[in-house]
């Protein structure tokens, strides 16, 4: 149990060092939510929110997830006064949706649970690696040329895997330049729903004859059936990400082959909990699970990181470097890179990393606090 006797529902919003294209649209800053609970003896416990400003990754907004942190789950931790996080997890399902917002309260109640109990937080989620292998993120970029380059310099920082966003009309060529420049390269690429199902046949041809290692989430969400499709005697993985948002939607999704690979993010799913049950279930089925990212600061990257030191999560993360997001970051130490394309796993108490109150005030745009009632 970890006692809950105040709460704060702060609103940050901080540029990215260079603006991020996917095939929903371009983010130069990011505006978020961050939860921070406090057991009212001097520990707390901090849970950053993936949702984005508008619902273009899926449905969830700011907006949404301050309403559900606001309107359910504060008043559901001062009800009780004191949650375990999957105590918290039980009692969050019944309400429908809302992964996001659940997540960022369930995240800031480990990061108290584990230093309540004096543990790095990876070593409360039962991780037991000391570094993570890491990977990077490229958004869409102005030019293929443009793009060659600044695969060459996450390359030369020392990043092994590259994983490009995808959309129809930015892919053959993008990927077949890559696969000319840097002929060894782990080449993984994303399009966030962007392609019909009708253009099945032709991605098939460009992911093979380019030696794509996985193509994540081709297809809309809800059609599993084409990624299965998809799927079916390729030469590459399908990875599945805003298809799966919990332990059901995996469940389906398994069941019809849809994927052969999963990217967990704690954040989209609903937690760490969720997260962790995930790619024990994909690991059951001798499928490949990684932690993949949203942007976060490194608050949201600890937690990240944390659960991306289990045994279930076995290809690189898309857990990259503090200075690949922000600089300064909010947190201290930052997140670098280390040997071996990896990131290494705090073992202090809770997340392991501390919040500069500098970079957090200055980034600060709207702050609330909840206190529990104790007559
Ligand atoms: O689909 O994985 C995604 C970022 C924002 C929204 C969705 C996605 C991403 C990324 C970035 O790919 C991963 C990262 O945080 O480096
Ligand atoms: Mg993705």
């Amino acid at each position: 149990m970890v006692p809950v006797r105040r709460i704060q529902l702060d609103e940050l919003e901080m540029p990215l060092v260079e603006p991020f294209e996917t095939s929903f649209g371009v983010e130069r800053r990011r505006r978020f939510l961050v939860v921070r609970v406090e057991s009212g003896d001097g520990e707390f416990g901090l849970g950053e929110c993936v949702a984005a400003q508008d619902p273009l990754y899926s449905s969830e907004s700011v907006a949404t997830a301050r309403w559900m942190i606001e309107t359910y789950l504060v008043p559901l931790l001062c009800r009780e006064g004191a949650l375990a996080p999957p105590d918290f997890r039980r009692r969050a399902q019944a309400w429908r949706g809302h992964p996001m917002a659940k997540a960022a309260v369930e995240l800031a109640l480990w990061d108290l649970w584990a230093r309540r109990h004096r543990q790095s937080l990876a070593r409360a989620l039962g991780g037991h690696r000391r570094r993570v292998e890491v990977g990077v993120s490229v958004g869409i970029q102005p030019s293929v040329p443009a793009l060659v380059r600044r695969v060459g310099e996450y390359l030369a920082d020392g990043y092994r895997r590259i994983k490009i966003k995808v959309r129809p009309g930015w892919d053959e060529r993008p990927v077949a330049a890559l696969r000319r420049e840097f002929p060894d390269v782990r080449l993984w690429v994303d399009a966030n729903q962007a392609y019909p199902p009708s253009e099945s046949s032709a991605l098939r041809r460009w992911a093979t004859r380019y030696g794509v290692e996985q193509v994540e989430q081709p297809f809309p969400e809800h059609d599993l059936a084409a990624h299965a499709r998809l799927g079916r005697g390729a030469g590459f993985r399908v990875c599945l990400d805003e298809s799966i948002t919990d332990l059901a939607t995996l469940e389906a999704a398994l069941g019809m082959r849809a994927l052969t690979s999963l990217n967990v993010k704690a954040g989209r799913v609903g937690g760490l909990g969720v997260g962790r049950d995930l790619g024990r279930a994909a690991a059951r089925h001798r499928i490949p699970a990684w932690i993949g990212g949203m942007l976060e600061t490194g608050i949201g990257r600890a937690h990240n990181v944390a659960l991306a030191s289990l045994a279930a999560f076995t290809f690189p993360a898309d857990l990259s470097a503090s200075d690949r997001y922000y600089t300064p970051d909010l947190v201290e130490p930052a997140f670098e890179l280390g040997p071996g394309s990896t990131l290494l796993v705090p073992t202090g108490r809770g997340i392991g990393v501390e919040v500069v109150d500098s970079v957090y005030r200055k980034h600060l745009r709207r702050h609330r606090e909840f206190r529990r009632e104790t007559a």
